[in-house]
């Protein structure tokens, strides 16, 4: 028996017996948390069940559009259709992590959580958490195919973009055998994954792709050359508004020699954005989360208040202790 099947039933079996839910995932929400929401949602609505999907923030540009259910995703509301019954939330290990739709969560006992991210907070009676899994995607399909879903193409995009955005379409060091397996299993239902790599990786803006040659041109090497960062100014981010540029995070850790790339960037006049990337040596989880943030052990984030070439010495400091 796959080795999650107690909790897959346990969680269907619950699932079933209600209707009305939440459907959400982390903020500034990424091709797995939108993969993993929307194929949640997908199977409700094949059960006939009653659900918003309602996010922090929307993405910017429509990256994601491709995907089955990107219209009916909410954000940013005043009045939401509150309360309700059930929620299901994915990809995400903590209430502060998700933003505004923690506010509209029911209480625990009918909240389900399911996430490949180290454990923050036990917020949710049912839980399917599993740090070995490469995406949330991956611990979705094994589920699905445990509640008898008939599998078919708008299913298997959705799985198969979180699966291939999380681990860099299958490059990254959380890339594992299951994942091709899986894969295999999608692609037999007509997915395509050079179309979902164009969507998800090679779809850029013309002006987001000058906002990454800016912030490629002024990177910023520390330690020597064990820390990479790629800083976008005020005045830049303004240009940035509408364009997605999270590409810039992977580029600031594909420098040789490099143990931690930080993509710094000011969206707002004291507001600041980091995502870290590590080769493994330094946990960058750890780092994220003494400023509020949080994520895996190779790829986190948070957000500050305060000012960028503050925040960034603050986090130097820290990466040198533990390298
Ligand atoms: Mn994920």
């Amino acid at each position: 028996m796959e080795k999650n099947a107690p909790i897959h039933d346990e969680i269907l079996d619950f699932l079933r017996r209600q209707d009305n839910y939440l459907v959400t995932a982390h903020l500034s929400a990424d091709g797995d948390a939108y993969g993993a929401a929307l194929a949640m949602a997908y199977l409700l609505e094949k059960w006939g069940k009653r659900y918003e999907i309602i996010f922090h923030d929307r993405h910017k540009e429509e990256k994601y559009s491709y995907l089955w259910g990107w219209d009916k995703i909410r954000a940013g509301e005043r009045n939401w259709p509150q309360p309700f019954d059930a929620a299901i939330v994915v990809d995400v290990p903590s209430r502060s992590r998700m933003g505004d739709p923690a506010a509209l969560l029911p209480p625990p006992e009918r909240c389900v959580k399911i996430d490949h991210h180290p454990i923050e907070e036990e917020f949710t009676r049912y839980s399917l958490v599993d740090t070995s899994a490469s995406s949330t995607c991956q611990l979705i399909y094994d589920m699905l195919v445990r509640s008898g879903i008939e599998f078919d193409r708008v299913l298997a995009d959705l799985l198969l973009s979180g699966i291939m955005y999380d681990t860099g379409r299958f490059s990254f060091s959380n890339t594992n055998r299951r994942d091709f397996e899986i894969a295999a299993h999608l692609v037999s239902f007509g997915s395509q994954p050079n179309q979902i790599a164009t969507h998800l990786f090679f779809n850029h803006n013309f002006q987001s792709l000058k906002i990454l040659g800016y912030g490629l041109a002024n990177m910023e090497s520390y330690l020597d050359g064990k820390v990479c960062v790629i800083c976008l100014p005020l005045s830049i981010m303004e240009q940035a508004q509408q364009v997605d540029i999270d590409e810039l995070s992977n580029y600031s850790i594909a420098v040789k020699g490099a143990e931690v790339g930080l993509f710094i960037r000011q969206p707002e006049p004291g507001f600041v954005k980091v995502s870290f990337r590590s080769k493994g040596r330094v946990d960058v989880n750890k780092i994220a989360r003494l400023f509020g943030g949080g994520g895996h052990i190779h790829a986190a984030g948070c957000r500050v208040t305060g000012h960028p070439e503050e925040i960034k010495q603050k986090i130097i400091a820290e990466i040198r202790a533990q390298l």
